[in-house]
């Protein structure tokens, strides 16, 4: 990063939180010179008391008919960030046409509720239209990559918080990796690692205010695959801060699991400190903790869950490019992990902060203590 990008990033940073924390400071401010504990503030509230940022995904549907979890979502988030509105699947009904009525509506719910967005996802292999395959060719393939950013990040420039612009272009465990352990995914085939920069570069210029991020999973554990991928991402951001490619930040989403992945503070703090020696700041960007492997015992569960999430923020709020930390949903009642990673005994999932009826959960609690113990950002 060079110094004016740190100009930029700190200058911009430092506005996006001065709201919040004028708002936080107050009234912690009276609630510390009582004497008293952070009592039940929400998490918005602590993480803006150190700079920081919390939030979750949500998504339309859930929000639109679900006032309970919109009214959550308030009380809780000082971000949020689209499940699903913004992939190519949602926004791209055809090669000539954007729909952005479901963004939209997310961004009118953010801003009437003074919450940041966040964009999620410019490129990804994953969640393409059907109509991708047979249209987008090795000839007109930069073009409509290019067309497709400056619209999507055109349309919201200047109102997103940051952008994932490149999501999970790591895969070493792909048996069709590439070199350097690159997804061979669509755009790779197509445009081959070029894609990357072409990405950035086209996000950079559409939207110069948001923080543009480059988002990966299996970056947590310390396992081969997890080793691998850190190694490979470290490499593609070297390469791509030499080339002078405009990325700001790492996204490090998070969904962890206790099933035989074991997580060690030493070696994910060492990988935190080398991603921010590039001069680049980490946002955790979709953490959630899968209890399947747990007995039914839902206090037992929440428990364990609960002892992941503190184990890990704990570790990761340690490193000061770290700015955000969103859970990918704020409830169990909607959660990714109850379609993709059911229990085998089909009790419902507990990944989240809080319960299905919207109660704050052990985990909520350990979200809280890791932010109060955090230091000023
Ligand atoms: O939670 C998302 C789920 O509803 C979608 O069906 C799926 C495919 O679009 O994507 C899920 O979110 C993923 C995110 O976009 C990228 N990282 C992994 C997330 C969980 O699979």
């Amino acid at each position: 990063m060079t110094e004016k990008d740190e100009a930029i990033m700190g200058r911009r940073s430092f506005l996006k939180h001065a709201a919040a924390l004028a708002i936080a400071s107050t009234s912690f401010g009276q609630i510390c010179a009582w004497g008293q504990t952070n009592g039940d503030a929400p998490l918005r509230e602590r993480a803006a008391r150190k700079g920081l940022i919390y939030g979750s995904a949500v998504n339309y549907g859930a929000l639109t008919r679900d006032t309970k979890l919109a009214a959550s979502v308030v009380r809780e988030c000082g971000i949020v960030v689209p499940e699903n509105e913004l992939k190519w699947e949602a926004l791209r009904p055809s090669l000539d046409k954007f729909d952005f009525t479901q963004g939209d509506f997310i961004l009118d719910f953010a801003k009437k509720n003074n919450i940041l967005l966040r964009g999620h996802t410019l490129v990804w292999h994953q969640a393409l239209p059907k109509w991708f395959e047979t249209t987008v060719n090795s000839q007109n393939a930069e073009q409509v990559l290019r067309n497709h950013i400056t619209t999507a990040a055109g349309h919201y420039a200047g109102k997103m918080h940051s952008w994932d612009v490149v999501n999970e272009a790591i895969a070493p465990w792909d048996k069709d990796k590439q070199s350097d352990g690159m997804r061979n995914s669509p755009w790779y085939k197509l445009l081959g690692p070029k894609y990357i920069d072409i990405a950035f570069k086209a996000a950079a210029a559409a939207d110069p205010k948001a923080i543009l991020v480059l988002n990966q999973d299996h970056l947590e554990h310390d396992t081969k695959i997890d080793a691998q991928s850190r190694a490979a991402t470290l490499r593609l951001l070297k390469r791509l801060k030499a080339s002078a490619t405009p990325v700001h930040a790492l996204g490090i989403e998070s969904h962890l699991s206790m099933d035989g992945e074991i997580f060690s503070p030493g070696v994910f703090r060492t990988f935190l400190k080398d991603v921010a020696e590039l001069g680049l700041k980490i946002m955790i960007t979709e953490l959630d903790v899968t209890d399947i492997m747990f007995s039914q015992n839902i206090n037992k569960r929440d428990k364990l869950v609960a002892n992941k999430y503190e184990e890990f923020l704990s570790t990761a709020l340690q490193e000061k490019a770290v700015i955000g930390v969103l859970t990918w949903g704020l409830s169990d009642k909607y959660t990714w992990l109850s379609k993709y990673m059911p229990r085998d005994d089909k009790a419902a999932v507990r990944p989240l902060p809080l319960d299905e009826n919207f109660n704050r959960k052990p985990a909520w609690n350990a979200i809280a203590g890791a932010f109060d113990k955090a230091e000023n950002r």
